[in-house]
């Protein structure tokens, strides 16, 4: 055995005794305070654990994401993903959104279906923020629409909520935290630079995520649901991203 190697053999035997004992300790630890991620995968999984974990412990739920002036928006606003090829998508799309509802259900006091007129008719308003795609690029925006605490209060959450999904007309779904889903920015999007959403944008009504990378504000909604648990819900890892390789708690 090479030098290299033994040296190599011993520091990974360490790395994973400390791991076992001094992570084993932080993941109970954590999981007592509701810091695990739904996409953790135990020691291999302890960055993202620890990344939640401190965002979650550093920079409490009251933290914003900053604001910028209307002299600060960019010239060019690059599309992530197609638009949906879905059937209903398209039908909805040639008559304007005049029949699209958006659906708000499970732990709920109300369920709710809400059109387009009803969700523009709630108190709105306006952000400036930096929409960064995993991919390298990113612009500034001007969002405009009704936080979805707004929401959320219309409907009355049930004590037991835990997280909120997402679901769209394509396979894109994701979901926050209660405390993401409460945060003031956090909100539904209708307008964009001052003109209706555009369709490649999400239209009619996207996510906005402003604390977090572009894959979290999901485009083209469909549906919210309210839910205790993420098991359920396609491979129970809170999003598509964990399945195709990326975080479920994407903060920046
Ligand atoms: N439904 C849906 N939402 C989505 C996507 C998508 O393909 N489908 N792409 C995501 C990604 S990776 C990013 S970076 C942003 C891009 O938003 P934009 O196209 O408005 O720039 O939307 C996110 N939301
Ligand atoms: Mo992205």
């Amino acid at each position: 055995m090479s030098g290299i190697s033994r040296r190599k053999l011993i520091t990974t035997g360490l790395a994973a005794a400390a791991g076992a004992s001094v992570l084993g300790i932080a993941a109970r630890l954590a999981d007592r305070y509701a810091l695990i991620p739904p996409d953790h995968a135990g020691i291999y999984g302890a960055g993202e654990t620890l990344t939640y974990a401190a965002q979650k412990l550093l920079m409490s739920h009251h933290s914003l994401a900053r604001e910028f002036n209307r002299s600060e928006i960019s010239k060019v606003f690059p599309v992530n993903g197609e638009v949906p090829e879905n059937e209903t998508y398209h039908r909805l799309l040639a008559h304007g959104f005049a029949d699209w509802r958006l659906t708000v259900d499970g732990l709920v006091a109300h369920p709710l279906a809400l059109s387009l007129a009803e969700l523009k008719s709630f108190p709105s308003r306006n952000q400036i923020t930096h929409q960064a795609c995993e991919e390298g690029w990113s612009f500034i925006a001007e969002w405009s629409g009704v936080p979805l605490s707004y929401i959320l209060n219309l409907v009355g959450v049930r004590r037991e909520a835990k997280y909120v999904v997402f679901f769209p007309f394509d396979e894109s779904w994701d979901s926050l935290d209660m405390s993401d889903a409460w945060h003031p920015q956090t909100f539904l999007a209708y307008g964009m630079n001052r003109q209706e959403l555009p369709t490649p944008h999400g239209a009619p009504v996207r996510l906005r995520v402003a604390r977090q990378l572009g894959y979290k504000s999901v485009k083209y909604l469909s549906r919210i649901t309210v839910t205790d648990t993420l098991k359920n819900i396609g491979k129970g890892l809170g999003s598509i991203s964990p399945e195709i390789g990326y975080s479920w708690y994407a903060g920046i």
